[in-house]
C-alpha cells in the first residue's frame, strides 16, 4: 500500500504561530462586508487602510473521512461599530462533522448556533478546550486587547458552508463599549 508519511509541524505557543505553513489565508476588513452589523463603519475601517481581521495557518492534508485537518486560526482585537472583530463563522459543509478548538493566546469566545436559530457561546482562554458539536456552526469573536489563537482539528471531509451563514447571520452580536463585552441577541430565532 502507498502510504501517506506522517508529518510535524512546529507551534510558536509564546507568539501563537505555526512555523512556515503551507496555506496562509489572510481576510481583511474589505472581505467582511455583510457580516457586521453597522455596515457603513466598516466601510470606514475598509478607506482608513481595510485592516486585517482574521488569519488561518494550515498544513492541507486530503479531504477524506479518516483524515483530520488542522492549524492555527488567529483573531486580532478590534471593533466595526461596536462590533467586536470576528471571523465569517460556517458550518460544516458535511453538517455531521465535529471541531475540536484549544485556546493559546488572547481573550474571546466561540459563538455556536444551529439552523433552528439555538446560539450557545464558550469562552476561548489559554488552555481552554471547546468542543464543537456536530451540526453547529462556529465563529470566533476576539473581545480581548490582543490577538485570539486558537488551535483547531477536524476531520478531512468536512468542508465549509459559508452560504448559510451569509443569509442568516447569527442571532447574538458581541459587542464591547467603554470596555464592557455585551451580548446583544438580534432575533428570537
Ligand atoms: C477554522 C476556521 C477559521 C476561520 O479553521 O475556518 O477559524 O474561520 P472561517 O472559516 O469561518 O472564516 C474552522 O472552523 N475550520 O473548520
Ligand atoms: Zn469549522
Amino acid at each position: 500500500m502507498d502510504y501517506m508519511k506522517p508529518f510535524g509541524v512546529d507551534l510558536d505557543l509564546s507568539k501563537g504561530v505555526m512555523k512556515n505553513p503551507a496555506t496562509h489565508i489572510v481576510r481583511q476588513a474589505s472581505s467582511m462586508r455583510g457580516h457586521y452589523a453597522d455596515a457603513a463603519a466598516l466601510e470606514r475601517l475598509i478607506a482608513a487602510g481595510d485592516p486585517v481581521h482574521y488569519e488561518v495557518a494550515e498544513q492541507p492534508v486530503p479531504d477524506a473521512p479518516g483524515q483530520m485537518r488542522f492549524g492555527i486560526s488567529t483573531t486580532l482585537p478590534g471593533t466595526v461599530g461596536g462590533e467586536c472583530f470576528m471571523t465569517k463563522g460556517h458550518y460544516h459543509a458535511v453538517p455531521d462533522t465535529a471541531e475540536v478548538y484549544v485556546g493559546l493566546r488572547g481573550q474571546g469566545y466561540l459563538l455556536m448556533k444551529t439552523v433552528e436559530g439555538e446560539c450557545l457561546w464558550e469562552e476561548f482562554r489559554p488552555g481552554r478546550v471547546i468542543y464543537v458539536p456536530p451540526f453547529w456552526a462556529h465563529r470566533t469573536v476576539n473581545t480581548g486587547e490582543e490577538p485570539l489563537v486558537s488551535f483547531y482539528v477536524y476531520p478531512g471531509n468536512a468542508g465549509h458552508n459559508y452560504g448559510d451563514i451569509e443569509k442568516q447571520g447569527f442571532p447574538v452580536r458581541v459587542l464591547k463599549r467603554g470596555g464592557k463585552v455585551e451580548f446583544v441577541k438580534t432575533r428570537s430565532k
